[in-house]
């Protein structure tokens, strides 16, 4: 597949030219030309595998070992073609399709949210609709941006009426501030979603949360995580496009992550860090510290004794 080989390796893996012979492929998918406001999330995947230096093989807290559970290395970046969103789309269902191919599971970091929607356009095809964990700001269920139906969004609508997700084993959390009207997030909720706003989740850990989440998934549905980091309070993420205030502290962010180990999680993403509005690197290093979390939730990982 084409693709483009940045500069060093997300946690200094191996790099590999396709998924053959992995448990989980990492790849980058630069595109920003579904945001609407801030653009910058093309540079994620450079930035965060430069602050991945620093990550070390074993989660202290929970004993995770995924380098000693899977075989895991870092495929490189979609070549997008940025002048065209939608050609971009099937440029990356194409390559997740590759990824799928050879059996093993895509972790990706974007790039704006847009790529999800392909990426899960692949993914229905091997495994059929999947349960869902989305952590965001936003609910991104519009049914158009300035009249496009594809756009950063719009995805966890197109994703529903595709049936790419099934919405009654769906889980929003982290929404807030502003929206285009007071009814924006009853769209999720009326196809069968649960909504937890930021509100919800203020002060309290997230534990218990996604232990009922553990129990409406279940252990075998397969099960994608979908992590936008503006999820995050822009206190300790602010090298994001679309900011809002009151949310999610970086701990919540881990609790939800480390939540998800006992699902049957085939895929998951990291997306929406904009390094040119990183001006520290934290927003890139907490997201390539995530982005190990995801893969300590992968079913089947080793914990120490
Ligand atoms: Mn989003």
């Amino acid at each position: 597949m084409p693709r483009y080989a940045g500069p060093g390796t997300m946690f200094r893996l191996p790099s590999a030219e396709t998924a053959a012979g992995l448990n989980i492929a990492i790849a980058g998918v630069g595109l920003d030309i579904g945001t609407s406001n801030r653009t910058g999330a093309r540079f994620g995947p450079r930035q965060i595998r430069n602050e991945s230096v620093m990550v070390r093989p074993y989660c202290m807290a929970t004993g995770a070992a995924p380098f000693d559970s899977f075989q895991i290395a870092d495929v490189g970046d979609v070549a997008l073609n940025s002048f065209d969103l939608l050609k971009s789309i099937d440029i990356i269902e194409n390559f997740y399709d590759d990824i799928l191919g050879h059996d093993a599971k895509p972790a990706s970091v974007g790039g704006d949210h847009t790529i999800t929607l392909p990426i899960l356009r692949a993914i229905h095809k091997k495994h059929g609709p999947v349960a869902m964990v989305h952590v965001d700001a936003h609910a991104d269920i519009n049914d158009h941006q300035f009249g496009e139906k594809i756009a950063h969004g719009t995805i966890f609508r197109r994703a529903i009426e595709e049936g790419l997700i099934d919405a009654h084993k769906m889980v929003q959390i982290g929404l807030r501030t502003t929206g285009y009207s007071a009814e924006d997030f009853d769209w999720s909720r009326q196809q069968g979603a649960r909504v937890v706003t930021a509100e919800e989740c203020w002060y309290k850990s997230l534990a218990p949360l996604m232990a009922e989440v553990r129990d409406t998934f279940g252990g075998d549905v397969p099960a994608y995580l979908s992590f936008d980091i503006d999820g995050l309070d822009p206190s300790v993420a602010p090298g994001t496009g679309t900011p809002e205030p009151g949310g999610l502290m970086a701990s919540q962010g881990v609790e939800i992550i480390r939540g998800c180990f006992g699902l049957n999680l085939v895929g998951c993403d990291l997306v929406e860090v904009s390094p040119p509005y990183d001006t520290s690197g934290n927003t890139s290093l907490l997201a390539a510290n995530l982005l190990f979390e995801m893969l300590c939730s992968m079913p089947g990982c080793k914990r120490a004794d």
